[in-house]
């Protein structure tokens, strides 16, 4: 008999290719499944691939009865209860590979429209509303020359600090230790402590997972630590920054400006942040390329078909 695969959400299916043989996939008719069904549907499976939005808890744990791996669509795995599917014998992955190159593309490409304020200018002209075509009205800011401070130096964090390096960036980061000397030497990058990271930052960059430990990392008295020309940019989760502290930071004029791809309470974004002329804002779109979702089916499949055969998975638990 087939193994079979619960699919959290109607994936596009291309990267699944190479699973038909092997297993059963059970798709959603709609986008997504309802809960009950989830519960229901799981008791059968041998594979569950849930999303970002698919909170995989206890419950859903214990209804999959034959579960063996969650093969989680994505590299931050904050869905799942990861340790509690440890104590199930459940193995989790995640796809750190394929969402690399995309997230650092669009956390470079939020922080240019920010700093560069073309989502200001974008949004003002679409509406025919009145820009400062001014030499000097409605400036914005440089990337070249500015210090970027990025705070989580792993794999994203690199390929952020690659792309700023290109574009002229001084790179400085925090992290939990610093990397190897060869490695700092690629970026020119300097390994400095939070405080001075906050302080010295022009640009502003998260790109830590959500843990216990960094939930709102950045609260009021961080932001108040930042210059008050600086750019904030949040392409990792909502949950590491106190959103309310950042509306106030930004409204009371103690930062620049903010580039946000992710929010606390996705898909709700507050109406103040939505109000701020300095914000500009994208959908969780770090990997919302068709090309990217692609990829990231694949190295879903290829965790799935190893770890039935005894090959390497990205393994997080
Ligand atoms: C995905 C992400 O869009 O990989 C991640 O952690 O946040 C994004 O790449 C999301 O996980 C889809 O489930």
């Amino acid at each position: 008999m087939r193994k079979k695969i619960l699919m959290g959400h109607n994936f596009a299916r291309e990267g699944f290719s190479e699973l038909s043989d092997e297993f059963e996939m059970i798709y959603p008719d709609d986008r997504l499944f309802r809960r009950d069904d989830v519960l229901n549907l799981i008791r059968d499976a041998d594979v569950l691939v849930p999303n970002f939005s698919f909170r995989t808890d206890k419950e859903i744990i214990d209804a999959g009865k034959k579960l063996k791996l969650i093969s989680n669509f994505g590299v931050g795995y904050d869905n799942i209860d990861v340790a509690y599917a440890a104590q199930q014998g459940i193995v989790v992955t995640n796809t750190p590979q394929s969402v690399l190159e995309p997230t650092a593309e669009l956390c470079f490409a939020i922080m240019m429209a920010t700093a560069r304020r073309i989502g200001y200018y974008n949004t003002k002209l679409h509406n025919d509303e009145r820009v400062d075509w001014d030499l000097f009205g409605d400036l914005g800011v440089p990337l070249y020359g500015q210090t970027l401070g990025i705070y989580g130096m792993g794999r994203i964090g690199q390929a952020v600090a690659r792309r700023a390096v290109a574009s002229g960036m001084k790179i400085i980061y925090c992290n939990r230790k610093p990397l190897a000397e060869k490695i700092e030497r690629q970026y020119n990058a300097r390994y400095v402590d939070f405080d001075t990271l906050l302080a010295e930052a022009d640009i502003l960059s998260l790109h830590a997972p959500s843990t216990a430990e960094t939930f709102h990392l950045m609260g009021e008295q961080e932001f108040k630590k930042m210059k008050p020309s600086a750019i904030f940019i949040n392409t990792a989760r909502g949950a590491l920054v106190d959103e309310q502290a950042l509306i106030a930071a930004l409204e009371n004029k103690e930062i620049f400006a903010a580039g946000l791809d992710v929010y606390e309470h996705e898909p709700k974004i507050p109406d103040a942040l939505r109000r701020l002329e300095n914000v500009v804002l994208s959908p969780h779109a770090g990997t919302k390329t068709y090309a990217g979702r692609i990829e990231m089916e694949r190295e879903v499949a290829k965790n799935i078909i190893n770890f039935f055969n005894g090959g390497q998975v990205d393994r997080v638990n």
